[in-house]
């Protein structure tokens, strides 16, 4: 029986595996995660531990929270909070290269369900400083970009802290979203006066930290109770919302991933995360109060996230989801496939270069052609397995952030954006194809994307995907996907010259 990690066994590792930076025993709990995802365990959850190592620190630990399922807390809980990091890289002339280290930062795992409670008391204490959120895009419960106010989960949330203002009395309801957990915590917080707060948004969405406070505004402001609006202006005035761009490719840890980490390990490890060796946080410098030492842990603290952001939302995450598209369709598993295909590296290429780019103000000292080169090289690592299946979902939450934008840059510049039309026309071909069934459509929207799909096929037959559409055809998935209100804002859907050039895409895919 192959003894499991914990810090039991954490001392018996083999050398060549990188302990925590800081003894776990030693730590303290100074932050909360909302949405203990893969994502947070390779990236914040490692620059707050190596933060502590290099400030001398033991005060940042994290209360981790897990959102849908209490399946990470399942994987952590018994391991004393340990998971390893299993870093897959190239080395000289291409070999795979793979190194394992363990980190402890997470002090705390919990589930929203019956531990809400404990985790409202840690968003309230004053020893918590700071709060980060990966809870991905659909997390957030928007609807026209404001909160959506309709949604069950949001308004079981609301009813909650109604409640709880109210009475004064500490109303633990299991938090049903993540919004909903963070402000309820917020308003315990304000109610004891307990001190600044900075949240720290980590999702790729565009002006994220302005973004966040303005949902958690919303969700204040819909509270039916007396003190709501005390409360409100207390986060007003003593939390911060910084926006940061945050970017580590960390793809979904397979059985083979654990099978290597336990022939280097010889524990096994239920809560490992596998990455590439890149990582990079620029986190914008406006902080309430204490927080993790985060630069000297190698992240950059700059007055204006912005140009970071734009530059890496619409190069890498735009390349990456037409890649994913794209490459799905043609039967590429991988991105590494899909990049590798010089078809399709010449159309991520060129809609860099002819629609990205000039739309950016690059950030002070990146060359941003270097910069592409730099994203392709990192998306032809086959080491880290990352497959297009993954980058493909939540499409619906991801084109608007990733491409939309830049096809309403270039239109408003005077130029008709073909290459993003082909992007988007890849992930209309795709949604087609899931309609078939030999693709997996795993995507909010899934019921109304496969409807309109749906529709378009019974205007004409397979509308786009492997089959030869002529344009009526093409037109017909174009057309009918376009009109998707949730995803493309009106201005953009009723461009003729854009509404052209993505339905001459769908048919010519
Ligand atoms: C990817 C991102 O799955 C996806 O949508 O594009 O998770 C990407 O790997 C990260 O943003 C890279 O920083």
């Amino acid at each position: 029986m192959t003894a499991r990690l914990t810090l039991t066994t954490l001392d018996r590792l083999p050398a060549a595996v990188a302990r925590p930076a800081v003894d776990p025993r030693e730590v303290g709990v100074g932050g909360v995660h909302l949405g203990v995802g893969a994502f947070h365990r390779a990236h914040q959850a490692v620059y707050t531990e190596d933060a502590m190592a290099a400030a001398g620190e033991t005060t940042w630990g994290i209360h981790a929270v897990t959102q849908r399922s209490p399946r990470v807390v399942e994987q952590l809980a018994p391991q004393d909070g340990l998971y390893g990091v299993l870093t897959k890289g190239l080395g000289g002339g291409g070999a795979p290269t793979a190194s394992m280290r363990v980190i402890g930062a997470l002090r705390e795992v919990s589930f929203p369900g019956e531990q809400t409670g404990a985790v409202l008391d840690r968003l309230a204490a004053p020893t918590t400083h700071v709060v980060t959120l990966t809870v991905t895009e659909k997390g957030y419960r928007r609807a026209g970009g404001r909160l959506d106010l309709a949604d069950d989960d949001v308004r079981a949330d609301l009813a909650a802290l109604s409640a709880e203002l109210r009475t004064g009395r500490a109303e633990d309801a299991a938090a049903r979203s993540a919004i909903g957990m963070l402000a309820r915590g917020l308003a315990r917080r304000a109610l004891h006066d307990a001190g600044p707060m900075t949240v720290v948004i980590c999702d790729n969405i565009v002006h994220n930290g302005a973004m966040l406070e303005g949902l958690v505004a919303d969700f204040l402001t819909a509270a039916e109770a007396p003190r709501a609006e005390e409360v409100a202006g207390w986060v007003r005035t003593h939390v911060a919302f910084p926006s940061t761009m945050v970017d580590r490719i960390v793809p979904a840890t397979t059985a083979e991933h654990r099978a290597e980490a336990q022939a280097i390990t010889g524990v096994e490890d239920h809560g490992l995360v596998v990455a590439e060796p890149f990582t990079q946080w620029v986190i914008e410098d406006r902080f309430a109060g204490p927080r993790p030492a985060w630069e000297r842990a190698g992240a950059t603290l700059t007055d204006d996230v912005a140009p970071f952001e734009d530059a890496k939302l619409r190069i890498l995450n735009g390349s990456h989801s037409y890649l994913a598209y794209r490459g799905a369709v043609l039967g590429h598993r991988t991105i590494a496939e899909a990049v590798g295909d010089p078809r399709l590296l010449a159309d991520v290429t060129a809609f860099i270069d002819d629609d990205v780019i000039p739309t950016l103000a690059a950030p002070p000292g990146l060359d941003l052609s270097a910069y592409r080169d730099s994203v392709l090289e990192r998306f032809a690592n086959p080491a880290t397995g990352h497959t297009t299946i993954q980058v493909a979902m939540d499409g619906s939450q991801k084109l608007p952030v990733r491409l939309l934008g830049t096809a309403t840059d270039r239109l408003g510049g005077g130029a008709v954006p073909h290459q993003v039309a082909r992007a988007v026309a890849s992930w209309m071909v795709f949604v087609d194809r899931t309609a078939d069934g030999d693709l997996v459509l795993d995507d909010p929207l899934a019921a109304r994307l496969q409807a309109a799909v749906g529709g378009a096929g019974a205007a004409g037959g397979s509308a786009g995907g492997s089959s030869a559409g002529g344009g009526s055809v093409g037109g017909g998935l174009a057309d009918r996907l376009l009109d998707v209100g949730e995803i493309f804002p009106a201005d953009l859907a009723d461009d003729d010259a854009f509404r052209a050039a993505v339905r001459e895409q769908v048919a010519d895919l």
